[in-house]
């Protein structure tokens, strides 16, 4: 689709909003491509969800919102728009800006994407692991900061970039702590089914997660790679991010309930409840059947005064 075929570039070119170094229509198209990845997975994984009982969709619906985000992510930075000009620290190996480096295109759209998929895949998987939510706080805050971290190194002119690089690096490694450390020994408490995808999607996803420092390093860091380049790296990271490791995730709860997991999901199919009928003013003895016939505490009788609240929580 090169050539006049995908025009964004030449549409979205605003003058004096364009850096001296910034993607061409083959790093367009690529974004564009790896859009259309994100968007039809972001489907099929809700078409998958409507396959199973609602108290059984939270690891698709979420997975699915992941990668709907990351479509228009990359909606953006195929139409060259999310991005700002900035400085570059260091000049370009083969640049033609001879003697300063020029500006670089550098893609904030990114970073916003970040800032709402990577908790949402950290959710995933911890709550794969039955995390208590507490635990799961702090890891999603640690993920946070690196993420913004990694936004304000970017959006950083000088040296002090890899300040900011190395406070996201820290706070990467408290991630990587809980993963390897109290996230895994919570999976192996539960055994069976739950630690066999928390094993597989949790090696994965660290593994994965380590190269995306080093494509920062060589992209808004060092200025060592071309954008296009750096669309082609972090492309194919994401694609194996979100929905080839979202795909895995899904399949790997196929025989998963969620209440296994400390998920106590209300589930109207299994109880009979009617959609929108009161229920007699207060949760009666229906709803403490519980999700998925999950022992939870019962009030007594419909007249009780007092809903349950711990039937809806997350109860670890
Ligand atoms: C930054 C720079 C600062 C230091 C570190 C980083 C790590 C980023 C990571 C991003 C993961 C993104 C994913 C996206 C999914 O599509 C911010 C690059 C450590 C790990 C999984």
């Amino acid at each position: 689709m090169s050539g006049p075929g995908n025009q964004a570039l030449n549409i979205n070119n605003v003058v004096g909003q364009q850096a001296n170094l910034q993607i061409t229509n083959h790093g367009s198209d690529w974004y564009y491509t790896v859009c259309a990845i994100m968007g039809i997975s972001a489907i099929a994984f809700m078409a998958l969800a409507f396959r199973r009982p609602q108290s059984h969709r939270i690891f698709h619906y979420i997975t699915a919102g992941i990668c709907a985000v990351a479509c228009i992510a990359y909606f953006a930075m195929g139409s060259n728009l999310g991005q700002v000009p900035i400085q570059a620290e260091f000049v370009r190996p083969n640049s033609h800006w001879v003697g300063a480096a020029g500006t670089r295109e550098i893609f904030y759209a990114r970073y916003i994407d970040w800032a709402i998929t990577t908790p949402l895949l950290l959710l995933d998987l911890l709550l794969t692991a039955g995390l208590p939510w507490p635990t799961i706080l702090i890891t999603i805050f640690a993920d946070l900061i690196m993420v913004v971290t990694g936004l304000i190194g970017a959006l950083t002119r000088t040296s002090y970039k890899w300040g900011f690089w190395t406070f996201g690096t820290a706070a990467f490694l408290f991630v990587v702590y809980t993963l390897l450390g109290t996230a895994r020994s919570h999976a192996n408490a539960l055994g069976g089914e739950p630690k066999k995808t928390y094993m597989m999607c949790g090696a994965w996803l660290t593994g994965l997660w380590f190269l995306y420092p080093i494509a920062w390093g060589l992209s808004e860091g060092g200025n060592v790679i071309h954008p296009d380049s750096e669309a082609i790296f972090y492309g194919i990271l994401d694609i194996f991010a979100k929905p080839l490791w979202g795909a895995l995730l899904i399949w790997g709860h196929r025989n998963i309930n969620p209440s296994q997991l400390g998920l106590h999901i209300r589930n109207p199919e299994q109880t009979n409840e009617k959609y929108n009928q009161p229920q007699n003013g207060v949760h009666g003895p229906d709803r403490a059947v519980g999700a998925n016939g999950a022992g939870v505490p019962t009030t007594a009788g419909a007249g009780a005064p007092t809903a349950t609240p711990a039937t809806n929580g997350h109860q670890v």
